[in-house]
């Protein structure tokens, strides 16, 4: 069938809005046809050209939200008509992982997910016979996308997909980063480094989870505003002290927090996020998504000291578990979605929304199909 995508044709070139040819569902595969799609800065630094699996020409998206418009031969899991957010963590339960009990990192598709593949090592995306990669298993800019069965999280159709998509990554990434991840409990000291979609995220999870001080770091002083209606009680910007700023959050909190989050993907600020933690017990969180030939470093003695250094990816959530379970507690009122959606635009317009990231003018800009 047609659809209407924006196509990423090669590093730092712009998105092309064209009219591709999607592929039916094969086996355990659905179509989608994809409602509203939010903008993450993964999309921005895959587009530059910095991600080692980054393959073009893609449709990239992946924190989408969108309805079932038909099912492959042997799906039972959804039917069409049934609102869904597609997931880059797929979640088979019988993996290795899955069953583990110990990570959402379910293996089952990803090795072709990687290379920008269905399962079966084809795409379903075509423009004049010559093949697109998908993105993330997921290609969320696209009217209409194609994804394995495991990678749909089955979500209440009450819940408005144009705000509910942002579940699909940033906002569940930062809140499961601090619940699930790192496991902040009641009266602890945060520090959360980056205050875009993700960090303003991990504020949310951070007050949820009782924190007794947040503390939000940025750059941009313009993000201070939401992150300190989201619960941050303090806000500093890097730039206002000729010390590293991890010296000034050791002096603030008598010694250092107990918890930090990397939600930027800068190795240095990964460095500082580590340092600030307090010696003994504090453990830090990375986040953001570093570049090809990156590395991490400190002085050993940083862990030998009992600080310790963590990752994690999509919050830690099991999505077709624990997904619709966040949109519920939307729902109820318990997230505040509609506070981070700074811009809107149609597909044409979905440049905008990265030149607008980019510059540090939006949170999330949301594309509408
Ligand atoms: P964003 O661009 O909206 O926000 C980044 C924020 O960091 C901005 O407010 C910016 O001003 C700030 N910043 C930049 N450099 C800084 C510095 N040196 N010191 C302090 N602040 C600085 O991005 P986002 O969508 O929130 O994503 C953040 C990171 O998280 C990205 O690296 C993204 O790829 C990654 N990410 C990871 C996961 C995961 O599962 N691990 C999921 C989603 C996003
Ligand atoms: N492809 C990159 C890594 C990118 C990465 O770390 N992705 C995060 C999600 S970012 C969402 O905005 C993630 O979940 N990683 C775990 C996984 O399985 O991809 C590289 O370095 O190769
Ligand atoms: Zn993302």
């Amino acid at each position: 069938m047609k659809s209407k995508a924006a196509v990423a044709w090669g590093p730092n070139e712009p998105l092309s809005i064209e009219e591709v040819d999607v592929m039916l569902p094969k086996k355990g595969e659905v179509l989608v046809k994809i409602v509203a799609s939010g903008v993450c800065h993964t999309d921005a630094f895959t587009l530059s050209g910095e991600d080692p699996e980054g393959v073009f020409p893609a449709i990239m998206g992946h924190e989408g939200g969108g309805i079932v418009e038909q099912v492959g031969e042997g799906v039972t899991s959804v039917e069409v008509g049934d609102h869904v957010i597609p997931l880059y963590t797929a979640e088979c339960g019988v993996c290795k992982f899955c069953t583990s009990g110990k990570t959402n990192l379910c293996s089952a598709v990803r090795e072709t997910q990687g290379k920008g593949l269905m399962p079966d090592g084809t795409t379903r995306f075509y423009k004049d016979g010559e093949p697109i990669y998908h993105y993330m298993g997921c290609s969320t800019f696209s009217e209409y996308t194609v994804l394995p069965e495991i990678s749909l999280a089955k979500v209440n159709k009450e819940a408005p997909l144009e705000e509910v998509c942002l579940l699909g990554c940033g906002v569940t990434t930062g809140m499961g980063a601090v619940m699930n991840t790192a496991k902040v409990e009641e009266g602890a000291t945060v520090a959360i480094f980056g205050l875009g979609g993700i960090g303003l995220s991990a504020i949310i999870g951070a007050q949820m989870a009782k924190a007794s001080r947040i503390i939000g770091i940025d750059i941009n002083e313009s993000k201070f505003e939401l992150a300190k209606k989201l619960g941050a009680t303090d806000c500093i910007n890097p730039k206002d002290y000729d010390k590293p700023i991890q010296e000034v959050i050791v002096e603030l909190t008598d010694g250092g927090v107990d918890y930090s989050f990397e939600c930027i993907g800068n190795v240095d600020v990964m460095r500082s996020a580590l340092e600030c933690c307090h010696k003994g017990w504090g453990e830090s969180v990375i986040i953001g998504v570093a570049g090809a030939g990156q590395e991490i470093s400190t002085r050993p003695f940083q862990l030998v000291t009992g600080r310790v250094w963590k990752g994690s990816a999509f919050g830690g959530v099991k999505g077709r578990t624990e997904l619709p379970g966040y949109v519920e507690r939307y729902l109820a009122g318990e997230i505040p979605l509609q506070d981070f959606i700074t811009h809107t635009m149609p597909l044409e317009d979905i440049n905008e929304a990265f030149d607008l990231m980019e510059k540090g003018e939006s949170i999330r800009s949301v594309i509408h199909f």
